[in-house]
């Protein structure tokens, strides 16, 4: 197996915090997306929408997309489960991991990619041009995220996780959000407390690292 990665983008970010829950290590091929290098024909092979993270197996299938990688590893190695051990846990994980991509991956990378200078042209990822950066989107993405934190403090007001009282898959998309934001200057507002308290217990786990 190899992942296809880059240290600093969010969603491979996701894929190791969730790989370092599990203590497992796979190798690693650096595909650096600030020198572009996810266009390259050989990647696009592997992942045709020309993004990180992609897990090639060993029989050449390649999975590209960081909660289909996370899925297949938990499947692999189930402990520690952080996609639920039952039909319940898992639907409400999933329910929250969504929201938390939704609503927080999603909301963050519109905010940094309409106001970075070095996403010019690329609006969207995995595309080399022809999407141009709209400003309106900042300014949106920030509201966004203000909505994001607000429905995040009252539910970690009752849940020691996002998902509830375990660590799950729905905390590392929920991290990678605030971290991604951070990016653009937002950062948790004062008044969430029982989100800068989660933050903090989250960012002391080694897998914060990762
Ligand atoms: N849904 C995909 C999204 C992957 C994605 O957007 N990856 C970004 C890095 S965080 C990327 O490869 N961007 C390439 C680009 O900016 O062109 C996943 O979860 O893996």
């Amino acid at each position: 197996m190899k992942l296809y990665d880059f240290a600093l983008a969010p969603n491979p970010r996701r894929v190791r915090m969730f790989l370092a829950e599990k203590g497992v290590t796979i190798p690693v091929v650096e595909v650096n997306t600030r020198q572009k290098e996810q266009f390259a024909p050989e990647f696009a092979k592997l992942n045709p929408f020309c993004t990180v993270p992609v897990l090639e197996l060993d029989d050449g299938t390649c999975i590209g997309d960081s909660v289909a990688i996370c899925r297949y590893i938990e499947v692999l190695h189930p402990e520690p489960p952080l996609m639920g051990r039952d039909a319940r846990e898992q639907a409400i994980i999933e329910m929250w991991d969504r929201r938390a991509e939704l609503e927080g991956v999603n909301a963050a990378g519109e905010l940094v990619r309409n106001a970075a200078p070095m996403f010019e042209g690329r609006g969207i990822a995995g595309v080399p041009d022809g999407f141009p950066q709209i400003p309106a989107l900042v300014d949106r993405g920030k509201k966004r995220m203000a909505r994001f934190f607000d429905f995040w403090n009252r539910q970690l007001a009752d849940n020691a996780f996002v998902a509830g009282p375990d660590f799950s898959i729905a905390d590392i998309t929920s991290f990678i959000a605030i971290e991604f934001a951070k990016r653009a200057e937002v950062t948790i507002p004062a008044q969430c407390k029982h989100v800068a308290r989660w933050y903090e217990s989250v960012s002391q786990r080694p897998s914060a690292s990762a």
